[in-house]
């Protein structure tokens, strides 16, 4: 992308409905513009972020064996009359109304939708288990929604849902859904904490919320270090063995980890001292064990082997994939701007050409730029070189390739590692390999 010609307004200023650094630094990036109260546009930069945060959630979610599906947005309120939930939701729904004076309504989840789409299309214990997911917006009309995309009433959430013969069976999906989630975090670059939690309004008896660190966080955690050591993109753990998930999942829940609202004192002085750790953090994603919470009351029913009919056990597993954006820049970001992690950079690269209109730089950034496009932003406008860098590390590409016109001369170009701050000089093909690498 050109960014003469690109939608990113950058603002100097930080905007004063900011308060915590991923909403002010998404503002300043040109990454979102709000619309209403909790309700977003995703400009370029923002977009592709958030489309690389889907991909990785996407790409875990198929590995565990979930199918991906897309429900729609708007819901018929009847479904929701017969689980219950119609009347018990509140003022968070955001009801509507057609041409017909039918009622519906604008998903905050899709728990009704999904067993209605498999009471209707599933008929024999054969076909268990299974689990679908999709990506799509939801809505709930939060009373206070703030800090930008961490709390909108519009936002993006992947949420899953499995169908299971019986409890047995239930467990191991709910298993494989938070190893799946364990790497999908760190794959995004996250250190996130599981936590024993409250279900709500979703419902049910097992529930485990995933927390990223970060002080500007609404829940109070306490945890042992030992989960910042574990490597779960490097462990073996299989995701359709039924023990090795179990190995897992006692690991996991051996190591202490739990929010204030859970925090038990007698087994916090267990862990020791040295390892005790106390911080905010951000829930970035929630998965529930349900059992027959919906499938009952909504008749879902499927024939078992001696032809009696059996009530399917489900989980539903949701992750804020919007609100991962801000949580993402919560844990990387200093003074100058957002440090995005590789894997959900908007671009891989930005190229600054210092002296627009000089022969020399704009041919070796046009070079550079055909070699890495479409991952790379070239930064060809009129501006000073003070202008070009601030913007470059205010949206935190990981590599800045910098084209002066004294370098240019010798065809060379300057590298910068957004991370680390680290300038180095290289031949033009040497900058496109260490980029590339
Ligand atoms: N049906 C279940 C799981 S599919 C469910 O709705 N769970 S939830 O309520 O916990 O939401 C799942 C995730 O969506 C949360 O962990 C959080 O990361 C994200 N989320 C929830 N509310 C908001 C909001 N107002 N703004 C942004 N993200 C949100």
């Amino acid at each position: 992308m050109r960014l003469s010609r690109s939608l990113i307004p950058t603002l100097k200023e930080t905007p004063a409905e900011a308060t915590i650094a991923s909403h002010r630094l998404m503002l300043r990036a040109g990454m979102v513009r709000q619309e209403a109260a909790g309700i977003y546009a995703w400009l370029p930069i923002g977009l592709r972020v958030l489309s690389h945060v889907a991909r990785i959630v996407r790409a875990e979610q198929d590995r565990a064996g979930a199918q991906e599906i897309l429900m729609p947005t708007i819901q018929p309120a009847d479904l929701w009359r017969e689980s219950g939930r119609y009347d018990d939701y509140g003022l968070e729904m955001l009801r509507i109304r057609d041409r017909h004076e039918r009622d519906l309504l604008y998903g905050p989840t899709n728990e009704e939708m999904v067993t209605d789409l498999f009471r209707n299309a599933v008929r024999s214990y054969r076909q268990l288990p299974q689990s679908v997911y999709h990506i799509q917006w939801k809505f709930r009309d939060e009373v206070r929604p703030r800090f930008g995309v961490m709390r909108g009433r519009e936002f993006l959430m992947k949420d899953a849902y499995s169908f299971d013969l019986d409890y047995a069976g239930a467990v191991v999906s709910y298993r494989r859904m938070m190893l799946a989630y364990m790497r999908t975090f760190q794959r995004l670059g996250l250190r996130a904490i599981p936590m024993v939690a409250d279900t709500g309004p979703i419902g049910g008896d097992l529930s485990h919320e995933f927390i990223v660190l970060a002080p500007t966080g609404e829940s109070e955690v306490f945890y042992d270090a030992a989960f910042e050591a574990i490597d779960w993109t490097g462990d073996d753990y299989d995701l359709f063995s039924s023990e090795q998930l179990e190995q897992f999942y006692t690991r996991m829940t051996g190591i202490y980890a739990a929010t204030e609202d859970k925090h038990d004192a007698q087994a916090w002085a267990r862990v020791a001292p040295a390892s005790q750790r106390q911080g905010r953090g951000i829930e970035v994603g929630h998965i529930f064990y349900f059992g027959e919470k919906y499938s009952r009351p909504m008749g879902l029913t499927v024939a078992g082997p001696d032809g009696a009919p059996l009530v399917p056990h489900m989980g539903s597993y949701g992750i804020g994939v919007s609100r991962l954006v801000g949580a993402l820049i919560e844990a990387h970001h200093d003074e100058a701007g957002i440090k995005w992690p590789d894997s959900v950079a908007p671009f891989r690269a930005a190229i600054l050409n210092l002296k627009q209109g000089d022969a020399t730089t704009d041919a070796i950034a046009e070079r550079l730029y055909s070699a890495l496009a479409p991952d790379a932003l070239y930064d060809d406008r009129e501006e000073r070189a003070g202008v070009k860098f601030a913007d470059a590390d205010l949206l935190g590409h990981p590599w800045q390739i910098i084209v002066g016109p004294r370098g240019a001369a010798n065809g060379m170009v300057e590298v910068k590692r957004r991370l680390t701050g680290e300038r180095v000089e290289l031949s033009l093909e040497d900058a496109l390999t260490r980029v590339c690498a």
